[in-house]
C-alpha cells in the first residue's frame, strides 16, 4: 500500500505565521488535489504537526547560557495555540495526526524519531499496521523536517517519493533546497512533480 504524509502544514509556517516560509501558502492548492486523489483511491493520508512546549529549548526566547545541540527557532507551534493549527486552507482528511517535538529539551525534525534518535513517534506503528511499503512526501520544509522524515523512512525501508514542487523550504542559506535534495536522492529518495503522479 501506499500513503501520503503532509509534513507541517501549520498557521505558524505559512503567511504571517512566526515562522514563516517563503511561499509556503502556494503548494496549498497543490496538496489538496493530492489528499482528493489519495482519499478517491481508499489510500491512507497522514499528517505530522510540529507540536512543542511553550518551555521548548530550542527557541531563541527560551535561550539560556546553556548551549543545546542543534538550531534555535523564533517561537512557533506551540500546543494548542493558533499557530499550531493546520493552514486553514488545508483540506483536512488525515487519517492519522502524528505529534512531534514534543519534548522540551530535544527538537524533532523527523517525522519518525527525535534528533537524537532517542524517541519514537507512532508513524512505523501506524505505516506497518496499514501495510504501507510506499510513502510520498509533501510539506515544510524541504530542508528540515521534510528531508529528515524522508531520511529516515529510507533508513527504516520503505520506498520514499518527494513531490518537490509540494514543498517549500526555509533556506537559511542559498543552496539550502538544492542540498537536500540532493542529499535525499544520494540516500535512495525519488524526486518527482506533482504533475507525474
Ligand atoms: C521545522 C524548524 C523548526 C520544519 C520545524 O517543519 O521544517 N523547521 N521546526
Ligand atoms: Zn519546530
Amino acid at each position: 500500500m501506499e500513503a501520503l504524509i503532509v509534513v507541517d502544514l501549520q498557521k505558524d509556517f505559512c503567511k504571517n505565521g512566526t515562522l514563516e516560509i517563503e511561499d509556503a501558502d502556494s503548494i496549498i492548492p497543490k496538496i489538496n488535489n493530492l489528499i482528493e486523489k489519495f482519499v478517491s483511491e481508499r489510500k491512507k493520508i497522514v499528517a505530522t504537526k510540529d507540536w512543542h512546549p511553550s518551555t521548548h529549548k530550542h527557541f531563541i526566547e527560551n535561550r539560556t547560557d546553556k548551549d543545546v545541540e542543534g538550531e534555535y527557532w523564533p517561537t512557533h507551534c506551540v500546543q494548542y495555540s493558533k499557530g499550531a493549527e493546520f493552514h486553514s486552507d488545508l483540506t483536512n482528511r488525515f487519517d492519522k495526526i502524528i505529534y512531534k517535538g514534543v519534548d522540551e529539551n530535544i527538537d524533532s525534525y523527523s517525522g519518525f524519531f527525535d534528533n537524537k534518535g532517542l524517541k519514537e513517534t507512532e508513524l512505523r506503528s501506524y505505516l506497518d499496521k496499514e501495510k504501507i511499503k510506499k510513502i510520498y512526501v509533501v510539506g515544510l520544509a524541504t530542508d528540515y523536517c521534510v528531508k529528515y522524515t524522508v531520511l529516515d523512512g529510507l533508513k527504516l525501508g520503505y520506498e520514499v517519493v518527494v513531490i518537490k514542487d509540494c514543498c517549500k523550504a526555509v533556506n537559511l542559506s542559498n543552496d539550502d533546497e538544492k542540498n537536500a535534495i540532493e542529499n535525499m536522492i544520494r540516500k535512495g529518495a525519488k524526486i518527482i512533480n506533482s504533475l507525474d503522479i
